[in-house]
């Protein structure tokens, strides 16, 4: 890794910050779902979550600690907008006090504008479904550029728009819980407009750092050759990955796909209007990638987009997802069919059954997990491939949405009773990495050789 290098550490607002209804917030979609019975593991919701809202001041000095040279966070919408076109300084006031807070230690920002809590209000007016949502987007990403830009070195206006849309609005896991594919279409058009229309609003303000979109992509690949399961893996990448990088970077939706979905829920595409297709693909800076595992299918014909899930061999996290570093280069081989841009891995990470021992918490598979995406990512970087900073998911343990608390994602362990923070040894190894690959000594640090 060069020495221009971003090492990072990431978390999310609704996630990690708590004081719910402090600083003239107002409810996010979140709220509302974690208050709908069985949506969330225990009926737990992020009132409190980590209380980062008054303790990230202790929360940066520890990642000055870890030695991260950026703190990737997301901005609470209704913090800033608590109204539909009411501004709340006192909201904007908070992201400024942990910009100041960064700067003390060196740190820069990267900033999340969307990381899944859109305002009730707005959810009130059809939410993502409604094409002024794009809008109002707009209205708030305008207000962070103002206040923020001379601090903020990377910008990423969405973060994993499928989970925005499709997990939310045709699987139903997420918030706001709906059921059905022409309405997660139409809710991922709009975000991917708004981006766009955020990316134009971000150079209008000539604005001075890098702005870009996060997405979750993940390698899909079929238990088989035959042509039945190749067909669900071909459906699986249109459905994952395809369907937001032909638009942001070819200007179209993919052709195989957009059939399919009319097939099966009979959309006529009447939310696409002239000259979208141009503003989402309005040129960016970076493309951010959060790579957590792979997508493994066969054919199942009674699956709405014909891929099912066989069970795969290989180790798997307590997300029950597949521990597969060395399946990276094939996404990202994927990717570069698309785009040259520089790539931030924005998040990777893994959940384990972290326990307390002493005041210690042994976490060797998350340290194991670390180092192999490392290694992979260096492997990369030798190809020529192009990746220009890592974010650790996550800083510390937090709400993970449906799973409630049930799943531990952070190098910090917190113990929800008294929110105290105990770096696990997969904090140490990560700083000793990070020591290790800014003095450009050996890869094989990596491996613990
Ligand atoms: O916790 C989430 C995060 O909010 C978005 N990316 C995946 C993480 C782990 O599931």
């Amino acid at each position: 890794m060069d020495r221009d290098f971003v090492w990072g550490v990431a978390t999310s607002a609704y996630q990690v910050e708590g004081a719910a209804a402090e600083g003239g917030r107002a409810p996010s979609i979140w709220d509302t779902f974690c208050r709908k019975p069985g949506a969330v593991f225990n009926g737990e919701n992020g009132d409190t979550a980590c209380d980062h809202y008054h303790r990230y001041r202790e929360d940066i000095r520890l990642m000055s600690e870890l030695g991260v040279g950026c703190y990737r966070f997301s901005i609470s919408w209704p913090r800033i907008f608590p109204e539909k076109g009411r501004y709340n300084p006192e909201g904007m006031q908070f992201y400024k006090n942990v910009i100041a807070e960064l700067k003390k230690y060196n740190m820069t920002a990267a900033v999340t504008l969307y990381h899944w809590d859109i305002p009730q209000w707005a959810e009130d007016l059809g939410g993502w479904e409604n094409r002024e949502s794009v809008s109002w987007f707009t209205e708030f990403a305008e207000k962070c550029f103002e206040n923020l830009d001379g601090d903020v070195s990377l910008w990423i206006t969405h973060n994993e728009p499928w989970c925005a849309s499709f997990l939310s609005y045709h699987i139903g896991e997420h918030a706001p819980g709906k059921r059905g594919l022409e309405p997660a279409l139409r809710a991922a058009h709009h975000i991917l407009l708004s981006h766009g229309s955020a990316v134009r609003a971000y150079r209008a303000m000539h604005g001075s750092h890098k702005i870009g979109i996060t997405l979750n992509l993940s390698p899909v690949y079929a238990e088989t050759d035959g042509f039945a399961d190749q067909l669900a893996r071909k459906e699986k990448d249109g459905y994952q990955n395809r369907w937001f990088l032909e638009p942001l970077f070819c200007e179209t939706y993919p052709a195989d796909m957009a059939a399919l979905f009319a097939a099966r829920c009979g959309t006529r595409f009447d939310f696409i209007q002239p000259g979208d297709f141009a503003c989402i693909a309005e040129p960016i800076d970076f493309l951010g990638l959060n790579f957590y595992s792979r997508c493994y299918v066969n054919y199942d014909p009674s699956d709405e987009l014909l891929a099912g899930n066989p069970v795969s061999r290989m180790k798997k996290t307590r997300m029950d997802w597949d521990v597969c570093p060395e399946t990276m280069e094939d996404l990202v081989r994927e990717i570069r069919g698309y785009t040259a841009l520089p790539i931030y891995i924005t998040e990777n990470g893994s959940a384990w059954d972290d326990k307390v021992e002493n005041g210690r918490v042994h976490d060797p598979e998350r340290v194991d997990y670390l180092r192999r995406h490392l290694e992979e990512i260096e492997t990369l970087n030798r190809k020529g491939l192009g990746i220009r900073g890592y974010f650790c998911w996550s800083f510390m343990d937090n709400f993970e949405w449906a799973h409630g608390y049930s799943k531990r994602f952070g190098i910090v362990y917190v113990d929800y009773a008294d929110q105290r923070r105990i770096p696990k040894d997969s904090f140490y190894a990560y700083r000793d990495c990070i020591k290790s690959f800014r003095g450009e000594k050996a890869a094989a640090r990596l491996t613990g050789e």
